[in-house]
């Protein structure tokens, strides 16, 4: 049996701002039009079986092709949805959902300011088992604590689908940083033993506080918002036969600079209160590189290099 969730309605401004402060989270009831994730998912079933198409994997860190399981759903998530410029009804599709006016009134309702940046986004089509994490070690304001991470459901979650979880109220417990700040050197592969190094403290601080965990079964169209020194993850799937269709996008208040990354070049989406990268070129460009990458590891091999998925390690029961 699953516990209750509170979920709260676009009016109750006050409920939503106390109740993200206690628990470093909070769910708004079908928030996201159903009728325009309906729309995406129908792009959706148009790009997934098409052969040339090519994605950034987030689970992986790299570009993959679906590999679509035998109940049809693909098995590793996406990131930068809105960016995949060679699939365009596909990628407007996902801005569209992602930049609602719905979603950044309630952005302005938790940070008190009247524009926020889309930073990174995923779309899931099932769970990947993503790791206990705080959002702080991978993306953040500066100073931090700004960022806000906002998991859209797109269509009624299955308990066994392996649901996204957080732990209530762990933002005001340890934050874990980074301890190599520099990216630069030696790019995602030079992060990895920091990053086990962050797992591992993670799950630590849980087993010995005994926490609990809050999993989210929520309905299409309802939108959970997260503090970044919140706990959270996703449990593994447990039925192939359940998808767990989702967004998540982090976004942080306009006039903050990020912590460790530069700020690209930034434009008004088709939301004014909503920036998004400018530079249409460089995201062309990216995915050119995508494609470029994609093949040369089809001839060398895949490296993995940080690996997200909680069935990668011996440390997690389920
Ligand atoms: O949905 C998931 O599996 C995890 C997503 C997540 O951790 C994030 O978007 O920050
Ligand atoms: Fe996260």
């Amino acid at each position: 049996m699953t516990a209750s969730i509170t979920k709260f309605a676009m009016n109750d401004v006050t409920g939503i701002k106390d109740y993200y402060e206690s628990y470093g989270y909070v769910v708004l009831q079908t928030l996201l039009d159903r009728a325009k994730i309906d729309y995406f998912i129908k792009q959706y079933e148009k790009i997934k079986r098409n052969k040339f198409f090519i994605y950034y994997s987030q689970s992986l860190h790299a570009p993959l092709r679906p590999k679509i399981t035998p109940e049809g759903f693909i098995e590793e998530s996406m990131e930068r949805v809105q960016d995949l410029k060679f699939s365009p009804g596909f990628s407007q599709a996902a801005l569209k959902c992602l930049i609602d006016r719905q979603i950044s009134d309630v952005l302005g309702i938790l940070s008190g300011s009247s524009s926020h940046t889309l930073w990174q986004n995923m779309f899931f089509d099932k769970s990947t088992g993503t790791v206990e994490h705080q959002d702080h070690y991978y993306l953040d304001t500066d100073p931090p604590g700004n960022l806000i991470g906002v998991w859209y459901a797109l269509e009624n979650i299955h308990p066994d689908s392996g649901c996204f979880f957080v732990i209530p109220s762990s933002h005001k417990a340890q934050v874990i940083s980074r301890e190599n700040t520099s990216l630069k050197k030696g790019g995602l592969k030079a992060l990895v033993p920091d990053h086990d190094e962050m797992r591992k403290k993670i799950i630590n601080l849980i087993r010995e506080k005994n926490c609990e965990y809050k999993t989210f079964p929520l309905d299409k169209g309802d939108v959970l918002f997260w503090h970044p020194y919140t706990i959270h993850g996703a449990y593994q799937n447990k039925n192939p036969q359940f998808s767990r269709k989702s967004f998540t996008a982090h976004f942080y208040p306009s006039h903050l600079p990020r912590l460790f990354a530069k700020t690209p070049l930034l434009k008004p989406s088709a939301n004014p209160k909503i920036l998004i990268r400018s530079n249409d070129l460089r995201v062309y460009g990216w995915n050119a590189k995508q494609y470029a990458i994609y093949l040369f590891n089809k001839l060398r091999g895949q490296e993995i290099t940080m690996d997200m998925r909680r069935k990668s390690y011996e440390d997690y029961a389920e």
